[in-house]
């Protein structure tokens, strides 16, 4: 299917969104985020898909919401309307696992998009920042929860509150990325770690996906109880037989994703 301002191809087992309003550095239009949105729904139905990578431009994973658009809203407008809510979370809720491959400016929306990816591997020029108190806003998707979750109080509050920029390197430090990659194999390296995750047992890798985001939403005692539980389960699927089968046979498994 093709998209007003997305590029949708898959390569192999993987899914490949290319966010692609380049001339707005891919400001996060409605239009955009209800693409994105029927993207993520369309790859969680397709069977031979394992995993996501997101991108955008050298230039710009995405500077943000709209701002131009935003800037026509009145209050009455984004509350009725539901503004950006409906479309914006339908990312942060596929089961399927998501990489972000961050290349330039992931500000605002954009860094809070990145965020509800599950992994993020960013480019040598990539930025993070949440900038909206410029703006008179305040990070409206996620950006003062998941910001101060993975990078800790202090610095969140400074991104949030004086709208300083992160480089790749602080990014990696704090925890924002898993790694740094050569800006020109960025898009390479993303499609080789969800190829990688896209080979495995594909209910295995959603249980697993669930039990680290657990994490987030629950005390340890529980979390705990809940990876159990999940691990357990394991033993009821085919493929936790094959991998196992497969080890003491010294060769590859062979996943049949039951
Ligand atoms: N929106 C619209 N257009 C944008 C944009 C944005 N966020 N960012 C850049 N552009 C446009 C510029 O207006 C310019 O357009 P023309 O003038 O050529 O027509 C073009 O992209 C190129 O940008 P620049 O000329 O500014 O390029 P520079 O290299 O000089 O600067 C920059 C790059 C990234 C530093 C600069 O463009 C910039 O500061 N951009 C704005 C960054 C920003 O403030 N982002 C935060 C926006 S607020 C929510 C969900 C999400 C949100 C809220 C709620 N819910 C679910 C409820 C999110 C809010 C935000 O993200």
């Amino acid at each position: 299917m093709a998209y007003e301002t997305l590029i949708v191809e898959t390569r192999g087992p993987v899914g490949l969104i290319t966010l692609n309003r380049p001339k707005q550095l891919n400001a996060l239009s409605d239009q955009l985020m209800s693409d994105l949105a029927a993207a993520v729904e369309t790859f969680e139905a397709d069977e031979t898909v394992g995993a996501l990578v997101v991108t955008g431009s050298e230039k710009a994973f995405a500077a943000g919401a709209d701002v131009k658009e935003m800037a026509r809203y009145s209050y009455i407008d984004v509350y009725k309307g539901n503004f950006i809510t409906r479309n914006w979370e339908r990312i942060a809720r596929c089961r399927k696992p998501v990489i972000a491959a961050v290349s330039g400016f992931a500000l605002g929306g954009g860094c809070e998009l990145a965020m509800m990816c599950d992994i993020i591997l960013a480019a040598e020029n990539a930025k993070f920042g949440q900038p909206e108190i410029n703006l008179g806003l305040i990070p409206g998707a996620g950006g003062t929860q998941r910001l101060t979750r993975v990078v800790g109080k202090s610095k969140a509050m400074e991104m949030v509150l004086t709208g300083r920029q992160m480089d790749a390197q602080e990014a990696e430090r704090s925890g924002l990325v898993s790694r740094i990659v050569p800006t020109a194999e960025l898009v390479d390296e993303a499609v080789k770690v969800a190829e990688r995750i896209a080979k495995l047992s594909q209910p295995v890798v959603l249980m697993a996906k669930e039990a680290v985001n657990r994490a987030y939403e629950t005390t340890l005692e529980e979390g705990i109880r809940f990876e159990r539980r999940l691990f357990h389960s394991t033993f009821a699927a085919e493929d936790q037989k094959e991998g196992m089968a497969a080890f003491a046979e010294k060769r590859q498994p062979d996943f049949k994703h039951r």
